[in-house]
């Protein structure tokens, strides 16, 4: 079967995590089980630390890095160039760090958070009206990836386009709650604005010019999507992820993390640490394209999902992505007799249909990329 055909259904009847959540069971069925050494707190390193807090004392407080990013508009040039050099080492030392400050109203954060709130809880047959296939995965989904027996994540989502223009469709959006699909054009508007603000900062860090990302990424013509992601209360969390381990394929992630319940980890080194967000922060995060683009200076982290038994979970992952038909390949001034190009051209399209097949999986994607020496 080609990739394609294998795109058009998915290979077992989905079971929404939710329910199984709902119906009350104490154990988690096989197909959630993680292999011992994927589960979050049996790793084989240290990362027992971080994850405890989700089962007990943790003694780790280390943290991603957060950047007041009202500092970058300061008209005092020393605030703006530390700004930019917390930037720039957030980048290159964890591919992750959170902004506040950013500009995006918090009022409209909250009503975000909440009307994905108010959908989940809808009735099973409402939320079925928008039931996702593969082959866009637009809408209501329950897996990442189309192999049959892979081992699931503990989660649902809800998966739409936003940009560009022609992708955008309203009646994949949810029809309910009432002001859901106003609100995500709002909160849509406001995030795009925020990830165009970073693409310049990146640029310039890099050591480029301002616009060279965003034009890199076909300037107006960029992707966007959003990913909430809903994870259940899990009666075995100690053998169950929410969200395996991955790195984003696009360009860059901004995320809106749970208000009142941590989950995501990111990689540091051989350890996972847990986030801690600040208040109405946004994480962000590299992707697989900005890696590419910047010659690997950035690389996007990996970074996965714990859940926990007393309490779910609601997460909004915004992915600023390039046009998807443009090969992108790694910047010309950033590639030196020293470090050559380490990536071929390829387009986000051919990219992305890795993740869509096999659903998430570590760093092998972009590793495998890498040129041949
Ligand atoms: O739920 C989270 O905190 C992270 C979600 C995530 O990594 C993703 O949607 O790619």
């Amino acid at each position: 079967m080609n990739n394609n055909n294998m795109l058009q259904e998915w290979p077992e009847t989905i079971v929404r995590v939710q329910s199984l959540s709902d119906s009350g069971l104490t154990s988690i069925p096989d197909r959630y089980v993680k292999p011992p050494n994927e589960r979050p707190s049996v790793d084989g390193n240290d990362n027992d630390e971080s994850t405890t807090s989700q089962y007990g004392a943790s003694s780790n407080d280390a943290n991603i890095p957060v950047v007041d990013l009202s500092g970058v508009d300061s008209e005092d040039g020393s605030v703006r160039a530390e700004t930019l050099r917390r930037v720039s080492e957030a980048c290159r030392e964890w591919g992750f760090f959170q902004v506040v400050n950013h500009g995006v109203s918090h009022e409209l954060m909250d009503r975000a958070l909440g009307v994905w709130r108010e959908f989940f809880h809808l009735p099973i047959e409402t939320k079925q009206l928008y039931a996702n296939s593969p082959r866009t995965y637009e809408g209501y989904g329950s897996r990442l990836g189309v192999q049959k027996g892979a081992i699931l994540d503990w989660s649902d989502y809800y998966f739409l386009h936003y940009l560009p223009s022609n992708l955008k469709d309203y009646n994949k959006w949810p029809h309910l709650p009432t002001n859901c699909r106003k609100v995500i054009e709002e909160y849509g508007r406001e995030v795009v604005k925020l990830g165009g603000r970073l693409l310049k900062v990146f640029s310039v860090n890099l050591g480029l010019e301002e616009g060279f990302l965003q034009n890199a990424f076909g300037g107006e013509e960029i992707g966007a999507c959003l990913r909430v992601n809903y994870y259940p209360k899990c009666p075995q969390p100690e053998l169950a992820l929410g969200l395996s381990s991955h790195s984003d394929p696009g360009g860059m992630t901004l995320l809106l993390p749970d208000d009142q319940v941590t989950g995501l980890q990111v990689r540091k080194d051989a350890s996972w640490i847990t986030v801690k967000p600040a208040p109405h922060a946004f994480i962000v995060n590299i992707g697989d394209q900005i890696q590419v683009l910047s010659n690997a200076i950035y690389k996007s982290v990996e970074h996965r999902v714990v859940v926990n038994s007393g309490k779910e979970r609601l997460s909004m992952a915004f992915f600023y992505n390039p046009k998807s038909d443009i090969p992108l390949e790694p910047a010309k001034e950033l590639v030196t007799p020293d470090q050559p190009a380490l990536y071929t051209p390829m387009t986000f399209d051919e990219y992305r249909l890795f993740i869509r097949l096999r659903g998430p999986r570590g760093k092998s994607q972009v590793e495998s990329l890498k040129s041949p020496r």
